[in-house]
């Protein structure tokens, strides 16, 4: 499918998702939306495909939801519409690994999509913040929940009340971002992750998705519960017997995903 927003490349069995509307700062509109959800389906879908990396320019992953697309539209449309949900929802749906790999501006929308990804890799350059306060909104994708359960209610609170950005080494002290590198290495440390997970079993990275998810959603008792099954079903796998052989043998795993 041909895109005008996004561009899809694969390489290394990763599949490189960068955001394209430059002219406005990767900001989320409906378009863009639409076919980043239908992008991230079809890798899931794609064989070829066992992780994905998702990345907007070196001055913006997205500054958030296309405010001029919004400016006009009434509560009946925006309710209507599910403005946005249908499509962040997929995105959270999909069972390959995603890493956001985030250089400058990851604001509003753009902070709540990076943290529907798994993982954020920083550039040392990037700012995220959740400055809907300023426009007389609040987030509406993940703002004042996914933000709340990755720092705390304080900073979340800093974040959504005062509109202010975080730089790097805070988001990284926070527990936003897994780690913060040099600009200019931003996409050769994300890609080298991406490869590094598509070494492994993919029904073990999408068992680990299943469970670090299931933590925010559950109970510990029920969480750990989770886990424990999950640990036991995946002696039910070839991958299982080929990861401890090769490891008992001093080989490099060859995993199948059966
Ligand atoms: N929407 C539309 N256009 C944008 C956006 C945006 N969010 N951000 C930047 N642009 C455009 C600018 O209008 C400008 O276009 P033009 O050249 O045509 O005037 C171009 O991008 C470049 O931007 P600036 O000239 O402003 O660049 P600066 O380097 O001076 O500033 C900033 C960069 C600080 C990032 C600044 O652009 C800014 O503050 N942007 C808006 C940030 C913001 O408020 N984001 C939150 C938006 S609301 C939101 O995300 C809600 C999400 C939840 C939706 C949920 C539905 C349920």
């Amino acid at each position: 499918m041909a895109y005008e927003t996004i561009i899809v490349d694969i390489e290394d069995e990763v599949a490189l998702i960068r955001l394209n509307r430059p002219e406005a700062l990767n900001a989320l509109n409906a378009q863009l939306l639409d076919e980043l959800s239908a992008a991230l389906a079809d890798a899931d879908r794609n064989d070829k495909v066992r992780c994905i990396v998702l990345t907007g320019s070196e001055k913006a992953f997205a500054a958030g939801a296309d405010i001029k697309e919004m400016s006009t539209k009434s509560y009946v449309d925006v309710y209507d519409a599910d403005l946005f949900g249908a499509q962040i929802d997929a995105i959270g749906r999909v069972r390959k690994p995603i890493i956001a790999a985030v250089s400058g501006y990851a604001l509003g929308g753009g902070c709540e999509l990076a943290m529907v990804c798994d993982f954020i890799i920083a550039a040392d350059t990037a700012k995220f913040g959740q400055p809907e306060i300023n426009l007389g909104v609040v987030a509406g994708i993940g703002g004042t929940q996914r933000l709340t359960r990755l720092i705390g209610k304080s900073k979340a609170m800093d974040m959504n009340l005062t509109g202010r950005f975080m730089d790097a080494a805070e988001a990284e002290r926070a527990g936003l971002v897994s780690r913060v590198v040099p600009a200019a290495k931003l996409m050769s440390e994300a890609m080298a992750a991406a490869r590094k997970i598509a070494e492994k079993s993919q029904i073990a990275t999408k068992t680990v998705k299943e469970a670090v998810n299931r933590s925010y959603e559950t109970t510990l008792r029920e969480g750990l519960l989770f886990e424990r099954r999950a640990f036991h079903a995946l002696f039910a796998t070839e991958d299982q017997k080929e990861g401890m052989a090769a490891f008992l043998e001093k080989r490099e795993a060859q995993f199948r995903d059966r």
